[in-house]
Order: structure tokens, then C-alpha cells, then sequence
């Protein structure tokens, strides 16, 4: 296992941020993900740390020799709507990401907000209970600094991921796919606001402009084309009270491996 699943995600934001301020050498408002819309990292790792503590199981990480050449999509492989498309041709710049709820301090963020946190890269197995598995390449921003950003209140519980895809069950276009997790595994370290795979911004099979990536859970838990956030102490105003769309369709919603 490499040295920055031992360490962990937040340790390294810590020691990288100190030693570029024991450097002397850069001003840090220059750095790009130093500040952001969210605040200072080193604070914001600070608060994900206190809100999210615990010792944390990590999912197994591979090398990049044991990345699949082709990394399989599977669920929708385009929303096809027409705001989608235009989000496609201006390439995402003005896709937002929203966080609201049981939160303080809700939050509107660019896809350059995001990309401007310190990102986390893993290389992970997907498993999907259709009975396959692919290992890939991902980046993307630790969820966790987001959630802290938002400041969750206490009676938050699950975070609720909207996305952009059309589900079309009975007719109903207005059936969006969504997804939930509880909020320590949302925090946990390598769960991520993914933006890349193997390297390359996340094509539109995948998710793009931003999907989750939560490797200890399964595939349907992993929801493409974020465009909302929502912190809640339970589902049951939320789609069909079951946690997800799959949830609602008698998937279980305990998805962890
Ligand atoms: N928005 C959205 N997210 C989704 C799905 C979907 O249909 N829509 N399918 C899920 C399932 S079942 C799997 S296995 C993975 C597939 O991700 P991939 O296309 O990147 O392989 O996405 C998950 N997230
Ligand atoms: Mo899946």
C-alpha cells in the first residue's frame, strides 16, 4: 500500500501546507488552493478532522500497473437532457455544486472551487453487484473539506447526492438518480469529489463534470453528475423515502463492502 494511504489524506494537507509556510519562498495567497471561496485548507482540514475523527478502514489501494486499460460505464452514459447538453458544449463552467440543509453555511460552488482544494489521487476497485469489477485511477477534492465548509449542524446525519440523469421509471421524466451516505463515511478520507479518471478530466459516461467516489461502498453508491449536496437526519421526504434511487427500486441501502 503506498505511503499516502497510510498517512492519510488529512496529515498530508497539514504537512504540505506547513512546509510551504516554513519555505519562506511563496506568497500563499498565490497558491491556488491555499484560499479559496471555502476558506483557508489548513482550517478546513482542521474542522473535517474534528467532525469526521475516528480511525477510518481504508479501502485497498492498487498501483498504476493494475489499472484496467478500459475503465467500464454502466447506469446512464449520458443524462441527455438539454441543460446537460449545454453544460457540455460550455465544458462545465457553469455547473454548480450546491451544499444545503442541516448545514450553517450553505455553499454554491464552481467546478473551480473544487478544483481548487488540495486533490486527493487513488487507485481503486469499483464493484458492481451486475457482477463486475474495474480498478481506476481517480482524483478528485476530499469530500470531508467541503462538508466542513458547509459546517454540518448537529442533527445532520446522511449527506443526499442530487444528479443531473433522468431516471425514467413509469413514465415519470422527472425522476432524478440519487444517492446517500451517512455522514462519517461522506467524510471519510478517501471519498472524494472526483473530477478525473486515469488522469483525464471525467468523460460524461463516467459522471462528468464531478461524481462521488466512495471506495468502501458499492457501485450504485457512487452517484455521476453531482449538482447538489443536501445534509438530513432522514429520507423521508426525500424521492421515495428509501435513501437512492435504487434504494427506492428495494436495493438495500447499506451498500458497504
Ligand atoms: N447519476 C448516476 N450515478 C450512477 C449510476 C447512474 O445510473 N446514474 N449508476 C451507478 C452504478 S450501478 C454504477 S456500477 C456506477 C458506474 O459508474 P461508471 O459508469 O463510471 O462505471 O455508477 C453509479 N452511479
Ligand atoms: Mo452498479
Amino acid at each position: 500500500m503506498a505511503e499516502q494511504n497510510r498517512r492519510g489524506f488529512v496529515g498530508r494537507a497539514v504537512a504540505g501546507a506547513s512546509t510551504l509556510m516554513l519555505s519562506g519562498c511563496y506568497d500563499l495567497s498565490q497558491k491556488p488552493w491555499f484560499t479559496n471561496i471555502l476558506g483557508k485548507v489548513e482550517d478546513l482540514t482542521h474542522a473535517a478532522q474534528h467532525i469526521f475523527a475516528g480511525p477510518h478502514t481504508l479501502a485497498p489501494e492498487f498501483t498504476k500497473a493494475d489499472i484496467a486499460p478500459m475503465f467500464r460505464a454502466n447506469g446512464t452514459l449520458d443524462p441527455g437532457t438539454d441543460d446537460y447538453k449545454a453544460h457540455v458544449v460550455s465544458n462545465f463552467r457553469n455547473w454548480r455544486i450546491t451544499v444545503k440543509g442541516l448545514v450553517e453555511n450553505p455553499l454554491s460552488l464552481s467546478m473551480d472551487d473544487i478544483r481548487a482544494l488540495p486533490p486527493r489521487t487513488q487507485i481503486t476497485r469499483h464493484d458492481c453487484v451486475e457482477g463486475w469489477s474495474c480498478i481506476g485511477e481517480w482524483t478528485g477534492a476530499p469530500l470531508a473539506l467541503v462538508l466542513a465548509a458547509a459546517k454540518p449542524k448537529p442533527e445532520a446525519r446522511y449527506a443526499v447526492f442530487y444528479c443531473a440523469d433522468p431516471m425514467t421509471v413509469e413514465g415519470d421524466p422527472e425522476h432524478f438518480y440519487y444517492e446517500s451516505l451517512e455522514l462519517s463515511e461522506a467524510g471519510h478520507p478517501q471519498t472524494l469529489l472526483a473530477y478525473r479518471l486515469n488522469g483525464e478530466p471525467l468523460g460524461v459516461e463516467h459522471g462528468a463534470p464531478v461524481r462521488i467516489r466512495a471506495e468502501r461502498q458499492l457501485g450504485y453508491k457512487q452517484p455521476k453528475y453531482v449538482h447538489g449536496i443536501e445534509l438530513v437526519s432522514d429520507f423521508s421526504k426525500i424521492g421515495g423515502g428509501k435513501g437512492g434511487y435504487w434504494e427506492d427500486q428495494g436495493y438495500t441501502w447499506y451498500g458497504g463492502i
